[in-house]
């Protein structure tokens, strides 16, 4: 069967590696709609060897739409999936419009495919960090149970967008030049105060809330809980923007409910769909955001035993942001939906 998709959001970093994905997977297309803001509507963009004209994005737009993947902000998705679904698309959304709606299935894949068969027409795709922690993590939760998560980030200016990029490189090369770095975007491009991303380290990705966490934050706490389907896990998150472009790295501490057995832990990471073991220190091997850019999987090492809690791990997670963290997820649901 062949269905028509339309990517909405199709000239972003993230709609960007759809069309790639797309293409690269021969994902079955009848119909190709391109869609945006009306900014970007009238941008030409091949896809294999076919040029196709980027419309503007409107609510009857999706008129025959089979499957929409959704990356052009949260406002975007809320203006225009409702009336998608009234059309009978599937949508398939990246922001952080929907995933906490109780209606709304929040999908990893590796971790719980059996929920999209729950959508009412709105799959959501987590956010970037939590779901390449939690396709690590679910293996070691269904083996040993998980009490408790501590993360902290380093999270890659790509998920701040295409112009974080810009900004990181050239103040990179202003720093390097003695001259001004004029800060105009990041930490929040909405927000009056701006930091120096070059040669630098920022605690804050998203709005702060009223809790002091930043959304960010929240995300990874609430996402997390909601994917790996248990309220009663404790996860603290903090994260941080640093000057990489590609690819997320985190660290982790989990407390599991059980006892494990370290090799038994490095079996289960090396078996696991989606996951590749990179721990090798005698070798000075483990994942590098470098080496994780371009790359679907979620690359897992550092492991080692906590030394304060017996049943405490620390592990480094490092993922393509805009690939497992985004493109590649929603690609895979919505192969799953094609294949259904
Ligand atoms: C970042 N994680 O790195 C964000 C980008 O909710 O999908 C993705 C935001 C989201 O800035």
């Amino acid at each position: 069967k062949l269905f028509n998709v339309a990517v909405v959001g199709a000239t972003g970093a993230v709609g960007e590696q759809i069309l790639n994905l797309l293409d690269k997977r021969n994902f079955p297309i009848k119909e190709l709609k391109l869609l945006s803001s009306a900014r970007s509507a009238g941008t030409k963009i091949t896809f294999k060897g076919q040029e196709v004209t980027v419309e503007e994005a409107k609510p009857e737009s999706f008129k025959g739409i089979d499957i929409a993947l959704f990356s052009a902000g949260g406002d975007v998705t809320k203006a225009l999936a409702p009336h998608a679904v009234e059309y009978g698309t599937v949508c398939i959304d990246n922001t952080n419009a929907y995933r906490m709606d109780p209606n709304t299935p929040l999908v990893v894949p590796e971790v719980n495919i059996d929920k999209v068969s729950e959508h009412k027409g709105i799959i959501a795709n987590p956010n970037c960090s939590t779901i390449q922690m939690v396709a690590a993590l679910k293996p070691l939760q269904d083996k040993y149970g998980i009490n408790r998560i501590i993360v902290s980030t380093y999270q890659a200016v790509s998920g701040a967008g295409a112009k974080a990029i810009e900004e990181m490189l050239r103040q990179t090369r202003a720093s390097l030049d003695g001259e001004a770095v004029n800060p105009a975007i990041l930490p929040v491009g909405s927000l009056p105060v701006k930091h120096q991303i070059a040669f630098n380290a920022i605690p804050q990705i998203d709005k702060f809330q009223e809790n002091g966490y930043t959304l960010e934050e929240m995300k990874m706490v609430n996402e997390t809980k909601k994917i790996l389907d248990d309220q009663t896990i404790e996860v603290t998150a903090t994260c941080v923007r640093i000057p990489v472009v590609y690819g997320h790295s985190e660290s982790v501490f989990v407390e599991l409910k059980n006892n494990y057995d370290l090799e038994d832990v490095k079996q289960l990471l090396s078996d696991a769909p989606g996951v590749v073991l990179v721990d090798d220190p005698a070798n000075q091997l483990y994942p590098l955001a470098t080496e994780a850019a371009g790359k679907p999987e979620v690359f897992v090492g550092r492991l080692r035993r906590d030394l304060g809690h017996e049943n405490g791990l620390n592990l480094w997670i490092v993922s393509d942001n805009l690939l497992k963290g985004a493109a590649w997820n929603a690609v895979q649901i919505a192969e799953h939906i094609a294949q259904a």
